[in-house]
């Protein structure tokens, strides 16, 4: 595999620094290595593979170095503004926000499900919502089999998908601290509103799951639904998924199907109390499936529990992953 000139942008933040934690582990073939956030946080010091990196400010010469893949996770605003000044340098963005993920021009990746999708790239590739991705890998092995007819998500989500802030609106909402982050206090609460409310009366965060996995699944026309809710928990989503399909099933051979899925693990024991937790997740890049039952009331429809950490591969882990596909290809 060749070296790759590689850099990390929002490297301060929650999924920044464990973006330099995933790099680590999977050993990516790495030249020279960049580390960058705002003004905010230039000049302090992060350490990658037992070296020390200082932070630059993100410039809009930031990119005139040969570099040759960055990893944004800075918000849709500075992607918005900096995704592009790096593709017209030749550099391919990986980027985290939700800004470029439902341009026509822009591939929206799960490695597991369409890593065929990178190769119409034209410098930026999206990395879906954390909440999608761990649906994905799940949903897309089923779908091959017996074609999905509809989905409905609700969601139990983590405050680290909120970054820094939200983690610390649970921790100091657990000392009795009024909110900062949130409208409302995390603590002992479940909240019913992640990211902006849209016209239709949905959150962003829903309509972000609908588009994006018809998107993935390449069914722009795929009926459906989501309720998305924020949890007193730190790490680490989990998702009740109800999807009818076209065609029969059998319950036997979903479970089948699911522990041969790559990046799947089936734990589906309720004799041994055994299904999906979050804080057994977390810290961990498989997504983890169980509660696998029939939807009785209807004709071909089941009802599964999905767990993964947010951060890992909700984020970062998938993030490395299509790096990992950009350097094969490079080769
Ligand atoms: O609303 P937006 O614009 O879409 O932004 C959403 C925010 O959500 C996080 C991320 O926050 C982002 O800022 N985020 C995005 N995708 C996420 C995902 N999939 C996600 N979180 C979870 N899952 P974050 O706090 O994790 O990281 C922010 C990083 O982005 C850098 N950054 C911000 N503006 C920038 C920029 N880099 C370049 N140019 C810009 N204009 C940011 O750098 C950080 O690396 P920093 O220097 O601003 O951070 C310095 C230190 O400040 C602390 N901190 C950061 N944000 C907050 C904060 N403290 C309190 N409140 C905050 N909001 C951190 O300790 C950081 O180390
Ligand atoms: O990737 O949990 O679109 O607040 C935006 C909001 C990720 C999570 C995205 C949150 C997200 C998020």
């Amino acid at each position: 595999m060749r070296k790759v000139n590689l850099a990390v942008v929002g490297a301060t933040g929650m999924v920044g620094r464990t973006f330099l934690k995933v790099l680590e582990e999977r050993n990516l073939p790495i030249d020279n290595f960049y580390v960058m956030a705002s003004a905010r946080s230039a000049g302090s010091k992060l350490t990658f593979m037992g070296k020390e990196y200082t932070v630059e400010e993100l410039t809009e010469h930031s990119f005139d170095k040969p570099i040759d893949i960055a990893l944004f996770s800075a918000g849709g605003s500075t992607s918005a503004k900096f995704a592009p000044i790096a593709a017209e340098h030749g550099c391919i963005v990986v980027d985290n926000s939700a800004q470029w993920r439902q341009d026509p021009k822009v591939p929206l990746v799960v490695p597991e499900v369409n890593p065929e999708d990178i190769k119409w790239n034209s410098g930026i590739i999206a990395n879906p919502n954390c909440s999608t991705i761990q649906a994905m890998v799940v949903l897309k092995p089923l779908d091959d089999k017996y074609k999905i007819k509809r989905v409905v998500y609700s969601t139990y989500q983590a405050v680290s998908g909120a970054g820094v802030s939200g983690w610390k609106d649970l921790e100091n909402g657990l000392k009795g601290e009024a909110p900062k982050k949130f409208p409302h206090p995390i603590a002992n609460n479940c909240l019913p509103h992640i990211d902006v409310f849209m016209d239709n009366g949905y959150t962003k965060e829903e309509m972000k799951m609908i588009w994006e996995t018809r998107k993935i699944l390449h069914h722009p026309d795929m009926r459906v639904t989501a309720t998305t809710v924020r949890v007193p928990v730190f790490n680490s989503h989990s998702e009740s998924i109800n999807v009818e399909f076209e065609n029969p099933v059998d319950i036997n051979e979903v479970k089948e199907l699911l522990s041969k899925a790559p990046g799947v693990v089936v734990k589906d024991n309720p004799a041994n109390n055994e299904y999906p937790l979050a804080i057994e997740a977390a810290g961990k890049d498989e997504v983890f499936v169980g509660r696998i039952r029939r939807d009785e009331s209807v004709e071909n429809g089941i009802n599964i529990w999905v767990v993964a950490d947010n951060i890992r591969k909700g984020a970062a882990t998938n993030a490395v992953q299509i790096a990992e596909l950009i350097v094969n290809s490079l080769n």
